[in-house]
């Protein structure tokens, strides 16, 4: 059976089967549909590093991740607006999320400081001053036309004592209210509020409760993979998201392996976003069906086998270990592309595989095949 939803602010979220507490959705977005549990590569300045978009989209991709602090920065929100927003000026039609800016603020910029009303900054430019407020992180958003556009939060720090988080998640809520009342509703477009509270149930299942009474189009999980390891992580989201609308997309932000990925979408989560297969690609780490290995390593250099002998990227299909391996000792710009390619084909048909398990009913089954898989280490 299908159960289907839209909201006041426009996106579609069908959930088409459970299996357990993993489910197999869809999100509809002015810009196409989003078969979920899915993984969105990072462009994080209007580029997946490396990548053309139809070549993002051959490894299966189906929405991407933007980033409104570096687009604000560089070249605009106001400029991608002239070009007729994020999905023309990169030339990538399907689906956008934009991250808010308040996370790369706190982890990229000079010079902060945060208030009730923001949070200014110097840009990691050329040190110019900005100000981002909720208000302002929506009109960005909008300008870049994102079809999902998060609320701007502040990303809690692990370790934090409860008192911190608690603040710090309060101010959250109240960025959140702000956020939702500055969003400009669209048909085919949405906001996703963000749960924070740290490590805390009781603060956890406060933020859920504040962010289901102002009522949005999904619900992301933030304050998570900042150091507080796997196991902690999975006992955050094992009382969160039981707590958030089974009729609405969860996205856990930033995550992350493909252990976290796959114990994750077991714990109910349904979209996620990570820098790991693209930055890992530029640096010779390519992730394998039997755990991980780094092409620059001596032991490729004589190997005519393939990355992964069941890979169907080019990477796999056309070329050696051995001549990866040269390309990256040479510092050639092809070997950083075949990795990231052959990287995010990896994490897609990842998805893929997640999905078609929670469809057939035996996602606990397939889960276990795949993490034993991983445990087994590099061939
Ligand atoms: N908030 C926002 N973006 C994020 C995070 C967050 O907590 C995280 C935490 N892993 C990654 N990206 N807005
Ligand atoms: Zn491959």
């Amino acid at each position: 059976m299908t159960e289907s939803s839209t909201t006041s602010t426009g996106l579609g979220f069908d959930l088409i089967k459970t299996d357990g507490m993993a489910r197999r959705g869809r999100l509809s977005t002015a810009h196409g549909d989003v078969e979920t549990p899915a993984f969105m590569p990072v462009g994080t300045v209007g580029t997946v590093k490396g990548m053309m978009p139809g070549s993002v989209r051959e490894t299966g991709a189906q929405i991407l991740l933007g980033n409104t602090y570096h687009l604000m920065l560089r070249p605009t929100a106001e400029r991608v607006a002239q070009f007729g927003g994020l999905h023309k000026f990169m030339n990538w039609s399907g689906p956008i999320l934009t991250d808010s800016g308040g996370f790369q603020v706190m982890s990229l910029s000079d010079l902060r400081t945060m208030n009730e009303d923001g949070v200014t900054f110097k840009s990691h430019l050329d040190g110019r001053r900005h100000h981002l407020t909720p208000e302002r992180s929506m009109r960005i958003q909008h300008l870049l036309d994102s079809n999902v556009t998060m609320c701007l939060d502040e990303c809690t720090p692990f370790p934090a004592t409860h008192e911190v988080a608690d603040k710090s998640m309060r101010m959250s809520m109240r960025w959140a209210q702000r956020s939702r009342d500055a969003f400009v509703e669209r048909p085919g477009y949405g906001l996703f509020g963000i749960v924070q509270g740290g490590v805390y149930p009781d603060l956890r299942a406060d933020s859920v409760k504040a962010l289901t009474d102002i009522g949005f189009d999904g619900y992301a999980v933030g304050g998570l993979a900042v150091g507080e390891g796997q196991q902690m992580m999975f006992d955050v989201l094992d009382v969160t998201t039981p707590l958030l609308a089974a009729d609405r997309p969860r996205y856990l932000m930033g995550v992350g392996r493909p252990g976290d990925i796959i114990g994750a979408v077991r714990r109910g989560v349904d979209m996620f976003d990570c820098v790991m297969p693209t930055r890992s690609g530029r640096t010779g780490q390519a992730f394998v069906r039997r755990g991980v290995l780094n092409i620059r390593n001596a032991r490729h250099a004589h190997d005519p086998r393939p990355l992964d002998e069941d890979c169907r990227c080019p990477a796999c299909r056309e070329y050696s270990r051995g001549y990866l391996h040269h390309l990256f000792r040479a510092g050639e710009m092809l070997g950083p592309m075949l990795l990231t390619w052959h990287n995010l084909t990896y994490y897609q048909d990842l998805m893929a595989d997640l999905r078609r398990a929670i469809e057939d009913g035996c996602f606990e089954q397939r889960a276990a095949e795949l993490e034993a898989g991983l445990a087994l280490g590099d061939h």
